[in-house]
């Protein structure tokens, strides 16, 4: 990862729209990183502590809100997406009624989505639901990176001993495991990490989308892929039948 310290500035964070649906999305033309987990996993502190000033949390969704798609504008660059969370985790029946299909729909249908971070909780040992929703992110081949929420909260080892758990139990899907970032709205903790991936994606997007140059191209080794076609081609494994059985049964979201 040549552009690990290449962090984006915020300097301006605006309220886009909140999106019932893919077809109410705003148009396709800025890259979108997308936020999702359990409802208090952290994630309304998180967006607050990436962006900065409480910007954020003026509009977080109201109760009766919590299914929209929520749209930033960060920077007049990207846009951070706030998306509606997969609910709690008892009773997985009734959670995946309550799963919002226009998330599932953005997820895979939304071309200028570069990465989704999944949150999950340090301070918690691996939730089913948390590892099915991983599953079919991974089975629909959405770039996503993970991210443990409230590391200030246990002891480092508690914290390790939850992480390398939750990795343990994903380790196999994939040929290389996805980013795992480690974070803490209290401590910041994570922060220039997170901004870091973001900053490193925008920078290797304009060369992505420039003409083609009248000078000779770099040799194809020496051309950094995007974070997110790193996810998407890299790192999973290719399907065995054994998997695919497993995978075929999981919940669709
Ligand atoms: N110690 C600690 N508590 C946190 C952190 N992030 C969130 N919390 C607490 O966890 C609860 C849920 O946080 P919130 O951001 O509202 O979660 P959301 O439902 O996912 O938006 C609140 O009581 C927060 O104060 C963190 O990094 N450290
Ligand atoms: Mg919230």
């Amino acid at each position: 990862m040549t552009h690990w310290f290449s962090i984006v500035n915020i300097s301006s964070a605006i309220f886009d729209r909140n999106a019932p649906d893919l077809d109410s999305c705003p148009d396709e033309s800025l890259p979108e990183f997308a936020f999702i987990g359990r409802s208090n996993v952290g994630k309304s502190s998180l967006l607050n502590m990436l962006a900065g000033k409480g910007v954020l949390a003026r509009v977080s969704p109201t109760p009766g809100f919590t299914k929209l798609i929520n749209f930033f504008t960060m920077s007049k660059t990207w846009r951070l997406v706030d998306l509606p969370g997969y609910g709690f985790a008892a009773g997985a029946k009734q959670e995946s009624a309550r799963f919002n299909k226009a998330v599932a729909r953005y997820l895979k249908h939304r071309p200028n989505l570069c990465c989704v971070f999944a949150l999950l909780d340090s301070g918690l040992a691996p939730q089913e639901i948390d590892l099915e929703f991983v599953e079919w992110l991974t089975r629909n081949s959405v770039p996503f990176a993970l991210v443990f929420t409230k590391t200030d909260r246990g002891t480092p080892e508690e914290v390790a001993a939850n992480i390398a758990a939750f990795t343990a139990r994903i380790a196999g899907w994939f040929e290389q495991l996805p980013e795992i970032f480690r974070c803490s709205a209290t401590t910041a903790q994570g922060r220039s990490e997170l901004l870091g991936v973001i900053g490193a994606t925008l920078d290797a997007i304009p060369a992505e989308s420039e003409p083609t140059p009248t000078t000779a191209p770099l040799p194809p080794e020496e051309i950094e892929p995007p974070f997110s076609m790193k996810v998407r081609a890299g790192n999973v494994r290719e399907e065995n039948p054994r998997e695919k059985k497993k995978l075929k049964g999981a919940r669709p979201w």
